[in-house]
């Protein structure tokens, strides 16, 4: 071979040495890039089963930890029940004869259902505290079995500056039997998870209180704010229930609440028509008897055995049965969503009546919202001893 050729040789292998080494080199990159980028697929991959793993597991938290009760609350309800034991003629009513007041038409009556000691004591507290007259107040606590003990020993603990207090348990109605309501037939059969009878005795005022004329409602999770006695002045206009109204844009109508696919409810419902809400209301039951509100309840309530008409709760059946005999009542005497909505504005409820903790967050709860738990916490009676026993608020 001559020298040049040779040299021409040496020169090409080199150039070729060069080439594949850069493509060599190349292709590692692109090697590593794969690598990196398959790696980097892993690193999501396994973020995102973190993730839904995580959200998973943050809903059940608060699920349990709004569903379960806390260990304060039952440390009272067993402290109470043991006075009630130890003490049974100083708090049972057995025998002795009824206050009149409770059956006193002229005066101002509530009706609270709840298997809760504080939180009915709670709302107790704070109407007596804020009505100019409490001694022509009556409040109508109704329980479960289980509560009834506490509930009488909490409610005969202190003095309510004259209001008067009657506690009772569903047990003692005995109108209410599963051959009359459609709910207590129904939980023979069904999963008691979606029916509660002390949820749907709501739907018994004018039977539970015959002699009464009006009584206001108020749900366990609300505080009162103000003296609530207006309410007994405003016209019904022949209207049965009193409520604050919920809809807003195309938000809480009818249409969210049943299901127009049914032939029943396309019928005799519009689906545009604006919801209310359940927590204070005002109930004229000489209106409701009249409109015969219980039968019309009892004719869905039973319709709708296989939730085909409304899945769950007490609002799709109040919603149905008052449809016609609404009375909507200015918005400042019920402001809602204190258990679930961080931006309601701070004036909207310094003028409300009554305040309502409704969603998950309620006031007794560690995951209740700071900014409205001392509206609550500024009527729990912490001077009682049975309340200190059981480390409320610390
Ligand atoms: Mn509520």
């Amino acid at each position: 071979m001559e020298e040049s050729t040779l040299r021409q040789f040496e020169k090409e292998v080199k150039e070729r040495i060069k080439v594949t080494r850069q493509v060599i080199s190349e292709a590692k990159e692109s090697f590593d890039n794969q690598l990196k980028i398959q790696k980097l697929k892993d690193i999501i991959f396994s973020l995102n089963e973190l993730l839904t793993k995580a959200k998973k597991q943050g809903a059940f938290s608060s699920l349990i930890a709004a569903k379960s009760i806390p260990k304060s609350l039952h440390c009272l309800a067993m402290r109470l029940m043991e006075e009630r034991i130890a003490h049974p003629e100083k708090y049972s009513d057995q025998g002795k004869p009824q206050a009149p007041e409770l059956e006193d038409p002229t005066l101002y009556h509530y009706a609270i259902f709840s298997d809760n000691v504080i939180a009915a004591s709670v709302v107790v507290n704070s109407a007596v505290k804020n009505a100019k007259e409490p001694w022509k107040h009556v409040f109508h606590v109704v329980t479960d079995k289980m509560n009834l003990g506490a509930m009488q020993v909490m409610f005969k603990l202190k003095d309510y500056n004259g209001a008067h207090i009657e506690v009772k348990a569903v047990e003692d109605y005995k109108f209410l039997n599963s051959s009359y309501v459609p709910v207590l037939k129904q939980l023979e059969s069904a999963n008691p998870k979606y029916l509660s009878i002390l949820n749907h005795l709501r739907f018994y005022l004018p039977e539970m209180y015959p002699k009464l004329h009006r009584i206001l409602f108020l749900d366990d999770d609300i505080v009162v704010q103000k003296d609530l006695t207006g309410l007994w002045e405003i016209d019904m206009d022949g209207k049965v229930i009193g409520a604050v109204e919920t809809c807003f844009g195309s938000f809480h109508r009818y249409a969210q609440y049943m299901n127009f696919s049914h032939p029943l409810i396309k019928a005799k419902f519009n689906p545009k028509a604006c919801a209310w809400a359940y927590g204070m209301n005002f109930f004229d039951l000489d209106a409701w008897r009249r409109e015969k509100c219980t039968e019309e309840y009892h004719y869905w309530q039973t319709l709708n055995e296989n939730r085909t008409l409304w899945k769950l709760g007490t609002l799709p059946p109040g919603l149905i049965t008052y449809y016609s005999t609404t009375k909507p009542l200015d918005k400042s005497w019920h402001v809602l969503g204190l258990g679930y909505n961080p931006s309601i504005s701070m004036d909207e409820i310094r003028n409300a009546a009554v305040v309502h903790f409704n969603g998950n967050m309620k006031p007794w709860l560690d995951i209740a919202m700071t900014q409205f738990k001392p509206l609550w916490t500024k009527f729990v009676d912490y001077e009682l001893e049975f309340v200190q026993q059981c480390n409320f608020g610390v």
